[in-house]
């Protein structure tokens, strides 16, 4: 379906983060600040428009997580995507409708997707040799195994997709495979899936972006999508043998759930159907209708689900739109290192909440100017203090407390009555009304680095007007000439209220609440669209109220408390590494019974001749009392361990050390400093013989 230059509404959808951890900076400056930037500024037109997203509650990353906090998926689930909606919106992030894929309304609506492909034969169902490990009972695709990329020999891709590079892979594709599970080899059983045959679609994929969106979607969207296309598609599996996820609406499906990459994307329509219902409007137009303008806000980890997978599937479906753009934008790194969920190597949205009350502006400001849109970026702290005291609080901040203090105290705070205007007055009106535009065309090419440039442009037009007149100078010898300087200055005031919306939402209503715009009669607020229509944005006689700081600085006190903070999560991390021994292969539950864990006491120790890590203990199991030989020479003197209680492993076949007969193991660990320590039954356990289970 080919789209309207001009459409008669805009759906806009924020990439579904996974509920398996919080929201971090990477995301907000990848997804999230953008979207919501163009949303508010669509709004802010007169647009209609909808911001949907939701949580991303299926896939193979939850039960992982599920599994290492010893929880239910669910439990994961509810945690995050409670956390993950709370800080979007105290973040100012305007969803329409924030959703999740657990909810009823989207296992309905993707098992209907699903069923029509099925229906309308577009899958390949076919019994294939899928990896599997047979130790965990598990097959194993997505995050359950990792190996190397075949296209970028990147050694830490998944079974689905390689985040270095991007490519969607087949799990069989992977060079070296490993469970993530056992960590062990995984073999081939054969298993029905159903495949989306992409290979079909290569020739509406290369008519409709490889000749239509060479002009208007990004390079590095573009890019990839071409070297995805010129490889050769090859069919996916867009069902899993899982137990987490929707099942498969079909018969002889058993075990089987849509994979999480079919159904994700589907959650966008789920969510807008949401949104529909709560707000009594038909969702349809907003997803079937050609002059709608459907916009998916990505990271450039997700462009071929967004641009190649779920295009496909909706030109299969036939009822919907295409996306017009997909305007991805790359990743974000953190002083100098990678983002890291796992390895906590991040500014998470919720603490920075906490940690910095009130300054969700700075952050997006921050995350805007140094967005990575068209290259990798690095987020410091010592740049988040720079801009915020640099730019937001001497430039932004400066120009508005300056008029405000300027015209309550010349004025009263009654914005005076204007004389003549200069050419230089008529000149900065001029440029005020250029301003919607010159945004605007930043804005609608997703250039939003740009368009932050250009708002503090209008700023730094503010401040360099009051420098030139020199108000608080002239007020001494020409007061009329001071009331059409404040005058011009109050409308640049306005301007900046109105334009600065889409980017510093707070600070916008913060703004107006000191312009008391709201007190403006006609207009309740300042629009966008008025600073170019309007040559009166906020009149004279009008009463605005008393000044306050829009901005704050930021000390130095507090980015070292930011840089301390990261440097222990390092330290912490460098630990973990040194010490972290990947786990063993799986056991079942029978071979753990075979181990006879009992408590113990020490009774005597005493050095072994001649071999300096050995003493020879006696030790009372309470069902004998036993020699057995501890290489723990080198972490305790024989002293200071007698009488001590400790874990026993008694049925360990006996075997001779230094001549000496060992009957039995003492549990050991090794501590941060890497002693060696009791694993310690505790100290209130009553007696010796004490099963531990
Ligand atoms: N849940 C987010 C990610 O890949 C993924 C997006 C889904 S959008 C439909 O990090
Ligand atoms: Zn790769």
């Amino acid at each position: 379906m080919t789209q309207t230059a001009t459409p008669s509404r805009y759906t806009l959808t924020a990439a579904l983060p996974y509920t398996n951890g919080p929201i971090h900076i990477g995301h907000l400056a990848g997804v999230y600040v953008p979207a919501d930037i163009y949303a508010r500024f669509l709004r802010g037109i007169g647009k209609d428009v909808i911001f949907i997203c939701g949580s991303d509650e299926h896939g193979v990353a939850i039960p992982m997580k599920a599994k290492k906090e010893g929880v239910s998926p669910q439990v994961i689930i509810d945690k995050y995507h409670g956390i993950i909606k709370q800080a979007f919106s105290d973040f100012g992030i305007s969803f329409d409708n924030y959703s999740r894929t657990s909810a009823a309304v989207h296992h309905e609506t993707a098992s209907d997707f699903f069923k029509k492909l099925y229906e309308q034969d577009d899958f390949i169902e076919e019994v294939t040799e899928q990896l599997y490990d047979s130790e965990a009972h598990q097959f194993l695709a997505d995050r359950f195994v990792t190996g190397t990329c075949p296209k970028c020999g990147y050694e830490e891709a998944y079974g689905d997709q390689c985040e270095n590079c991007g490519s969607s892979l087949n799990a069989t594709d992977l060079i070296n495979p490993k469970s993530t599970l056992s960590g062990s080899t995984p073999t081939l059983k054969r298993t029905k899936h159903w495949f989306l045959p992409l290979d079909r679609y290569e020739s509406f994929l290369k008519e409709w972006i490889i000749e239509g969106h060479q002009s208007d979607w990004k390079p590095n969207v573009y890019g990839q999508c071409k070297s995805w296309i010129d490889d050769g598609l090859k069919p996916r599996a867009v069902t899993r043998d899982l137990d987490w996820g929707i099942p498969v609406p079909v018969a002889d499906a058993e075990g089987k759930v849509l994979y999480v990459w079919f159904d994700a994307p589907i959650g966008y329509i789920s969510s807008t159907k949401e949104w529909a219902e709560r707000e009594e409007k038909d969702w349809e137009p907003y997803w079937k209708d050609e002059n709608t303008r459907l916009l998916h806000f990505i990271g450039k980890d997700n462009i071929v689900f967004h641009c190649i997978i779920f295009p496909s599937m909706l030109k299969a479906h036939g009822d919907y739109v295409l996306p017009q753009n997909v305007p991805a934008n790359e990743f974000l790194n953190l002083e100098g290192n990678k983002l890291s969920t796992s390895k906590n190597w991040a500014v998470w949205l919720h603490e920075y909440l906490e940690e910095f009350p009130d300054m969700q502006d700075v952050l997006r400001y921050v995350l805007t100017a140094n967005a990575p849109e068209t290259k990798d970026n690095d987020f410091t702290w010592k740049d988040f203090q720079a801009r915020n005291n640099n730019e937001l609080v001497a430039i932004f901040g400066n120009f508005i407390n300056r008029v405000v203090v300027l015209t309550h105290k010349y004025y009263g705070g009654i914005i005076p009555e204007p004389n003549t205007l200069s050419e230089v007055d008529q000149q900065v009106l001029d440029a005020l009304k250029g301003y919607p535009e010159t945004l605007a065309n930043s804005l609608n090419r997703y250039r939003f680095r740009e368009a932050s440039q250009e708002l503090l442009n209008l700023a730094r037009l503010g401040n360099k007007y009051l420098a030139d007149a020199e108000p608080w100078k002239l007020i001494k010898t020409d007061e009329e000439r001071v009331k059409t300087i404040m005058y011009v200055a109050l409308q640049l005031a306005a301007g900046l209220a109105a334009l600065s919306e889409p980017f510093l939402p707070f600070t916008s209503k913060k703004l107006k609440q000191i312009l008391n715009t709201k007190k403006l009669s006609g207009e309740a607020e300042i629009s966008w669209n008025s600073v170019s229509s309007q040559d009166v944005l906020i009149p004279s006689g009008h009463q605005i109220n008393p000044a306050e700081l829009l901005f704050r600085k930021i000390e130095d006190a507090e980015i070292q408390k930011q840089l301390d903070k990261l440097e222990a999560t390092k330290q912490a991390n460098a630990q973990m590494e040194k010490s972290v021994t990947p786990q063993k292969e799986t056991i079942t539950f029978d071979d753990f019974t075979k181990l006879d864990l009992r408590v113990g006491t020490i009774l005597e120790a005493e050095k072994m001749p001649k071999a300096n890590k050995l003493l020879v203990l006696k030790v009372d199991t309470g069902i004998d009392t036993r020699t057995i030989v501890s290489g723990i020479a080198e972490s305790f003197k024989p002293e200071e361990i007698v009488g001590k209680k400790v874990t026993v492993l008694v049925n360990l076949a006996p075997r001779k050390l230094r001549g000496v007969e060992s009957e039995g193991m003492i549990l050991m660990t090794e501590n941060a400093e890497g002693k060696l320590v009791f694993v310690n039954p505790d100290e209130e356990t009553p007696e010796n013989g004490a099963t531990i289970n």
